[in-house]
């Protein structure tokens, strides 16, 4: 019987081979009309054969969740086919149009992906927001069944160069992170070439800083054995020393080049000269490329230790990037491919025979049934693909507040309160977080009552020392707020961690993170990332626009509209009435919380900009066209030559503006947007349809301009680029002028700036007398 040890080695050998097999095959026997290279990374995968198998089929539990390096794709695929999760199709069609993807996927891989991951440093960054997540629901006696898990990344050298990997680490320092592993593939190579000289010494004191544990994995059991001989100190030394350009190299030359070099970098000295001599240049270069992050039981031996505490630990893992390949160790080896000469000949060095490649056991030096069996009892995958779901909450009434005049923001800040204060279930289930702006976006009465987050519990300082305070800020571990710091990262990947509660524990969490317009761009990438994995969650945005006007331009928003149009996964709503609101809320609330495509996140617009509310009663028509995304707050009568489409906090200038024009023009239409995204995505599955056969198929949108006659114009009008609302006319034909901002913001008041960018009242009636000439507006000669 082969003991645990060889059939890990035989299974890392077969990981190194599949990776690289899926990577070739995709490359050289796959059509590829593109005439591109379909690249593929073999030698980013084989760095981590040793450290993934390790991981996989010893190390993890099944309530682990990692996010994997995105060029060790192939490495991931390759084990969760060995594993039964995934299937030859797949990886035979590896990168193709289905197939397995290039970087791992949680949403269109079937191989149970945690995090996805493909922008380097956020796949890391998530796993700390998604133990804090953890630390989160456990405090609150949620997932009581679930073991606590590590959450682990596989971590690229090159891939520390990212600033949002810091801004976690910090955050996860204040928030008493565990449970948490990051393994560094420490290849000392990037994209372009080799890492700067040191970097592991200052990685190792950055972490230490931050509380985590630190275990460096340099060298494997054949450089410690040669240590251990007569020149072995000598030997050491110069590894130690030795410019990681010069390593890389040396390592792509193989064992006559190390010999070379060590000789003439030693002369005279005997005791090295007979310790490599007693190694082949095979041997020789195995030896000096048996690096900790590729020695089993190094590697086995590091995991178990941090199994029996709950400090992060960060491996320093050293590697060769491409080891085992021809390809290892040469700084141009990235998108790098073995050639076919160089597969046949590795396809032989694994035993495999041609036509066999795909086999699970060609190749083994273990026995099909034993490696089956072993296989079979792998503890992570004891239960099989791990994707929980969580029972649907549900939502309580959210009912607007009376105040005749208020913004959006407020608004929002009093249902939250209100929300609060009910006892449902579902208030129970909201984490609220935000980026050092909980008081500035309003959530401050919300967090009176339902406290900060905490392990610990502590009390609030100026509390207990009564010192009078708006704020009674407790920390408990039943607290629901998140507080986070400034990084607006942090804000994003929280969101995202704790939008996936529900997948990865079992348990729904409905995230509500506040920040300020013009700083989405700031997590833009972090955004689209938590979008991409279908993390779920709502999105405050507030203050935004040019409404902002004394701030100036560094606090105002232009494109973000666009940001929330263009963001698959994300419905972006900007309601300009509090009674508007308070429907949108509740359906986002309800949106959040449905499976697959028919439910995603949602981004709330909103503004500071206190508007005089309508007295109305909403009926459900309109209700219902308001979640739809927009709806005639005065519908246009059949000679209407100009109809005015608003979105957000410009409604009183859109109204005053119709209400002017209506003296000089008849059956003006004025329209209220509350969804841009909304109307326009509608719009567009309407005409797909349509062109797929539903000849009835109507966007809500196409009905509502169907009261438009074909030959009047509309003037659109946002509190942001035009673009927003323009496309408004490409729907029926319709004549279009879209006002809006298209240059960076001044400081001012809002009428200042309103008349300078031309989206006030009289730049809507220039705008309407323009585009849709007719008898002179007399209200415009007044302004
Ligand atoms: C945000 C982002 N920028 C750039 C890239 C392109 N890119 C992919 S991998 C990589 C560097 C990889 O180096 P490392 O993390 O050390 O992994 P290795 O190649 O050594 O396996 C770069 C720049 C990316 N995927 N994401
Ligand atoms: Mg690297």
């Amino acid at each position: 019987m082969a003991d645990r040890l060889e059939i890990l080695r035989d299974l890392e050998r077969k990981v190194l081979w599949l990776s690289s097999w899926t990577i070739h095959n995709a490359n050289r026997l796959r059509a590829n009309p593109d005439g591109m290279k379909v690249g593929g990374h073999q030698s980013s995968s084989a760095s981590l054969a040793a450290i993934m198998t390790a991981l996989y089929f010893d190390a993890l539990r099944p309530e682990d969740r990692v996010a994997v390096k995105p060029h060790a794709s192939p490495c991931f695929h390759a084990i969760q086919y060995l594993l039964g999760h995934q299937t030859r199709a797949k990886l035979e069609n590896f990168r193709g149009f289905g197939g397995a993807q290039s970087y791992p996927s949680r949403t269109k891989d079937i191989d149970d992906v945690d995090f996805s991951t493909g922008s380097v440093g956020l796949g890391v960054a998530q796993t700390v927001f998604a133990s804090i997540a953890q630390d989160f629901l456990k405090a609150k006696g949620c997932a009581a069944d679930l073991p606590e898990g590590k959450m682990v990344a596989l971590v690229g050298d090159a891939e520390l160069d990212e600033g949002n990997i810091y801004e976690a680490l910090v955050e996860g320092w204040k928030h008493g992170l565990r449970n948490t592993w990051w393994v560094v593939d420490y290849n000392r190579q990037s994209l372009d070439g080799v890492i700067h000289e040191g970097l592991a010494a200052r990685l190792e004191s950055v972490f230490a800083t931050f509380g985590w544990d630190v275990v460096v994995l340099k060298y494997g059991a054949l450089l410690e054995a040669a240590f251990a001989k007569p020149g072995g100190a000598k030997l050491r030394a110069w590894i130690d020393n030795c410019p990681n350009e010069l390593y890389s190299a040396l390592t792509y030359q193989g064992g006559a080049a190390w010999r070379q070099r060590l000789l003439a970098d030693h002369a005279g000295d005997n005791a090295l000269a007979t310790l490599i001599a007693a190694y082949d240049d095979d041997a020789l270069a195995r030896l000096m490329t048996n690096l900790g992050g590729h020695d089993l039981p190094s590697l086995l031996d590091a995991f178990a230790k941090a199994r029996t505490h709950d400090r992060p630990v960060c491996f320093i893992a050293y590697t060769i990037k491409g080891a085992g390949l021809p390809l290892a160790g040469h700084k141009d080896n990235h998108a790098g491919l073995m050639t076919d000469a160089q597969m046949d000949a590795f396809r032989t060095a694994c035993g495999i025979r041609p036509g066999h490649e795909w086999e699970k056991f060609e190749g083994l030096a273990t026995g099909a049934e034993e490696v089956q069996r072993f296989l079979d009892a792998v503890p992570f995958a004891a239960k099989g693909i791990r994707r929980f779901t969580a029972p649907v909450l549900d939502v309580p009434a959210i009912v607007p507040p009376s105040e005749k005049t208020i913004s959006t923001q407020a608004a929002f800040g009093l249902m939250l309160n209100e929300l609060g204060r009910g006892d449902s279930a579902f208030a129970d289930r909201v984490a609220t977080m935000s980026p050092d702006v909980t008081v500035s976006t309003n959530l401050g009465p919300w967090v009176n009552r339902r406290k900060l987050f905490a392990r610990e519990a502590a009390e609030d300082l100026f509390r207990t020392q009564r010192i009078p305070s708006t704020y009674k800020w407790d920390r408990s571990p039943e607290g629901q707020h998140v507080e986070l710091g400034i990084a607006e990262s942090n804000l994003f990947l929280a969101l995202s961690a704790f939008g996936l509660t529900a997948s990865l524990f079992g348990e729904r969490i409905v995230p509500i993170g506040t920040v300020y317009d013009p700083f989405i761009l700031r997590g833009a990438d972090q955004l689209n990332y938590a979008c991409y994995q279908d993390a779920r969650f709502i999105l405050v945005a507030t203050p935004s626009g040019i409404t902002l006007a004394p701030e100036g331009g560094a606090h105002q928003s232009i494109g973000t509209p666009l940001v929330g149009m263009s963001q698959p996964g994300l419905l972006s709503y900007e309601p300009a009435f509090a009674d508007e609101l308070a429907l949108i809320l509740r359906f986002a609330f309800e949106y959040a919380q449905r499976e697959g495509k028919d439910g995603g996140s949602i981004y709330l617009r909103l503004s500071s900009r206190a508007l005089e509310q309508p007295t109305r009663r909403i009926g459900a028509r309109q209700a219902a066209e308001i979640v739809e995304g927009g709806y005639w707050l005065r519908a246009p009568g059949p000679s209407a030559r100009v109809v005015v489409a608003y979105t957000g906090a410009v409604a009183p200038e859109a109204i005053e503006a119709v209400g002017l024009l209506a003296e000089d023009r008849r059956d003006v239409g004025l329209l209220a947007v509350t969804s841009a995204d909304r109307l326009h995505a509608d719009w567009t599955r309407a005409s797909r349809a349509r062109e797929d056969g539903q000849a009835d198929s109507l966007a809500p949108i196409e009905r509502l301009l169907a009261a438009v006659p074909g030959d009047c114009a509309l003037v659109t009008v946002a509190d942001a680029h035009p673009a927003a609302l323009g496309w408004l006319g490409a729907v029926a034909g319709h004549r279009v002028r879209a006002l809006g901002v298209d240059a960076f913001g001044q400081t001012g008041t809002i009428a200042d700036l309103y008349r300078h960018y031309g989206i006030d009242a009289a730049a809507i009636m220039r705008a309407a007398q323009a585009i849709a000439p007719g008898r002179p507006i007399r209200h415009l000669a007044g302004v």
